[in-house]
């Protein structure tokens, strides 16, 4: 049995700067993560690609939260807003007077056949960026790749970072282009999506860039089978019932279908789609005033990544602070987003766009060019700003750098 004034359930990006941000004005705080080990996601992808290692993407639990928070190591396993109550796996029950909710995104993996097993089997060509557990193996097969089909999938539900399934393939193409070896492959992107991006500005170069470098882009289309004692992939096409088609790979880099939490979904915190159900521009609870959320367990319509949850942050900060002090709430999150597209080993397109489509960028140049700057950045300076600014509240996102690069003009 424990209580406390503020309760943050889920230690990652979002609860973790939560905490940081939270901590500098209210000390009886309580956070909720069940696993020892905090990894920064985005580096997955470089991970993937041999540009970083494992060990570099990660620090432990304790180390990222705030020495006057106290953790508790389990994980939530029901919500009872109505009397401000969550229990734990271990039994435990956790009272609060406000509350975080940031558990982001669950991987269901079991919505595709033979997934898990092809991941799991040591030399079966399938892998994945999404998991700390799949991400070494993506780069040993790319270093045994001998020709035939490299296959990447985008599923058919939201996901993280969307664009990641594809940074990984512009990778493997540079790759096997640096190794002399691209003219064995054929190179697929399999997408549940209608077109390659969901901003067209970024979409058009990106779909350019695939025509250039002989990359067959196929949408609506749904991987839904892995053979993988045959290295069969079987995919559905989403606008034509019925038909289907099967293709054998020699990589297949899968990106898992994800939802919300289970517990979440059985909650009554959550919409009919089973996100944690806050207006999307003050992240409040719709129906529980006490309850604000961060992340990719929410209903914001934003494509889910890091650099939104930094956005988020200081909404969630200012509203909290506001209705703890029994104030009106004010400020509002406008979906700002942004998405690291990595292109290959030295290039990379900085998307960034907002609730409305509409592109955002940062820097007084056009971010829809494949950029050696974005590339060192995304290298160098965001894990910085992650471990070092972000994590310890200070890092809103890049909206004042934005107002100073343009002087003032928006
Ligand atoms: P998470 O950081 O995933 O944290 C959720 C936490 O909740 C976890 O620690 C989990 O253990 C905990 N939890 C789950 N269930 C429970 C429970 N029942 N009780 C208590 N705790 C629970 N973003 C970018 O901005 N730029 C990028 O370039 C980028 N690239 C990415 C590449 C990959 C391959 C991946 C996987 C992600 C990438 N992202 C990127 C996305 C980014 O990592 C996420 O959007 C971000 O981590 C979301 O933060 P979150 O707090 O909502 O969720
Ligand atoms: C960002 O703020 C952020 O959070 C630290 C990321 O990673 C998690 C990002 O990938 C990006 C692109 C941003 C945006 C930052 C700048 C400087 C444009």
């Amino acid at each position: 049995q424990h209580s406390c004034k503020l309760l943050i359930v889920g230690g990652g990006s979002g609860g973790c700067t939560m905490a940081a941000k939270l901590s500098k004005y209210e000390r009886d705080l309580i956070i909720l993560e069940p696993n020892d080990t905090h990894y920064y996601q985005p580096m997955f992808t470089l991970i993937g690609g041999g540009m970083k290692t494992i060990s570099q993407s990660r620090s432990s639990t304790k180390s990222v939260i705030p020495k006057n928070v106290k953790w508790i190591q389990d994980k939530v396993k029901s919500f009872n807003p109505k009397v401000n109550i969550v229990t734990t796996s271990n039994g435990d029950i956790i009272n609060y007077d406000y509350m975080v909710v940031s558990i982001g995104l669950q991987f269901n993996y079991n919505q595709i056949i033979g997934l898990r097993e092809a991941l799991d089997k040591k030399d079966s060509g399938v892998c994945t960026n999404y998991s700390s557990q799949y991400v070494e193996k993506t780069y040993q097969i790319l270093q045994n790749f001998n020709g035939g089909n490299a296959i990447f999938t985008f599923p058919n539900t939201p996901i993280k970072c969307a664009g990641a399934p594809q940074k990984i393939m512009y990778i493997t193409e540079d790759y096997l282009r640096r190794k002399g070896k691209r003219n064995k492959a054929n190179i697929i992107y399999k997408t549940s999506t209608p077109a390659i991006f969901g901003v067209k500005k970024y979409a058009q170069k990106l779909q350019q860039i695939c025509n250039a470098r002989n990359i067959s882009v196929g949408t609506r289309q749904n991987l839904i089978k892995i053979d993988s004692t045959q290295n069969k992939a079987t995919f559905e096409f989403l606008d034509i019932p019925n038909k289907t088609e099967s293709l054998e790979y020699s990589m297949l880099h899968v990106t898992p279908p994800m939802g919300p939490p289970d517990v979440l979904i059985k909650s009554s915190l959550s919409n009919s789609a089973g996100y944690l159900d806050v207006d999307p521009y003050t992240l409040r609870h719709n129906v529980y005033g006490n309850i604000f959320g961060i992340g990719d367990c929410t209903s914001c319509p934003t494509s889910k990544t890091g650099a939104a949850v930094a956005a988020q942050s200081i909404v969630v900060l200012k509203n909290m602070i506001n209705v703890m002090n029994g104030k009106n709430i004010k400020d509002k999150y406008d979906g700002y987003t942004s998405c690291p597209l990595v292109t290959g080993y030295s290039k990379c397109i900085l998307a960034e766009f907002d609730y409305n489509l509409k592109p955002l960028e940062t820097f007084p140049i056009n971010q829809g060019n494949e950029l050696r700057s974005m590339l060192l950045m995304k290298k160098h300076v965001l894990p910085f700003i992650y471990w070092n600014i972000m994590l310890k509240g200070y890092w809103n996102g890049p909206k004042t750098i934005r107002k100073i690069m343009h002087f003032g003009l928006d």
